[in-house]
C-alpha cells in the first residue's frame, strides 16, 4: 500500500538500515545520503521515509512530506557549500526520463558547472 514499507524496495531498506548508506541529514520525515554512483561532485539523494513511488504521488498524498523534501533538499546545498554557483535539484519521473528506482527521490547535484538543457 502506498505509504507503506515495500520489501522489494531498496531506499525502502536503506531508510529502515537494512542496506547501509552514507547519510548526510535525517529528519522526523526524510533521509538524505550520497548517491552510489555521483555523477557531480557534490550529488545526495533526499527520499521521504514513506514510500511513494514517485515525487508527484507523494505530492499528491503527503503534501507537507514533499515540501519536507525540497527544505531539505536546500539544506543538504547550504551544507555542502554548493550555493554560490549554483545547484541542482531533480525528480526523474518514470523510466523514460531515467527513473530507476521507484521511491521518490530528489537529486541535489552541484559542485561543477551544469548543463542546461539536461540530457
Ligand atoms: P534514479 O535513476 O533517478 O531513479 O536515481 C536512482 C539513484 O539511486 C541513482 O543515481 C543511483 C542511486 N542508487 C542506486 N542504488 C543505490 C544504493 O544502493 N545506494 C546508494 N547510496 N545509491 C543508490
Amino acid at each position: 500500500m502506498a505509504g507503506e514499507p515495500q520489501t522489494d524496495c531498496l531506499f525502502c531498506k536503506i531508510v529502515s538500515g537494512d542496506i547501509p548508506a552514507t547519510f548526510v541529514r535525517e529528519s522526523e520525515t526524510t533521509v538524505a545520503f550520497r548517491d552510489i554512483n555521483p555523477q557531480a561532485p557534490t550529488h545526495i539523494l533526499v527520499i521521504p521515509r514513506v514510500h511513494y513511488p514517485d515525487a508527484a504521488s507523494l505530492a499528491a498524498a503527503e503534501p507537507q512530506i514533499a515540501a519536507d523534501v525540497l527544505r531539505e533538499a536546500g539544506q543538504v546545498a547550504a551544507d555542502e557549500k554548493i550555493e554560490a554557483n549554483g545547484y541542482r535539484v531533480v525528480f526523474n519521473t518514470g523510466a523514460g526520463a531515467g527513473q530507476t528506482v521507484f521511491h521518490a527521490h530528489a537529486h541535489v547535484l552541484g559542485g561543477r558547472g551544469l548543463n542546461w538543457p539536461p540530457g
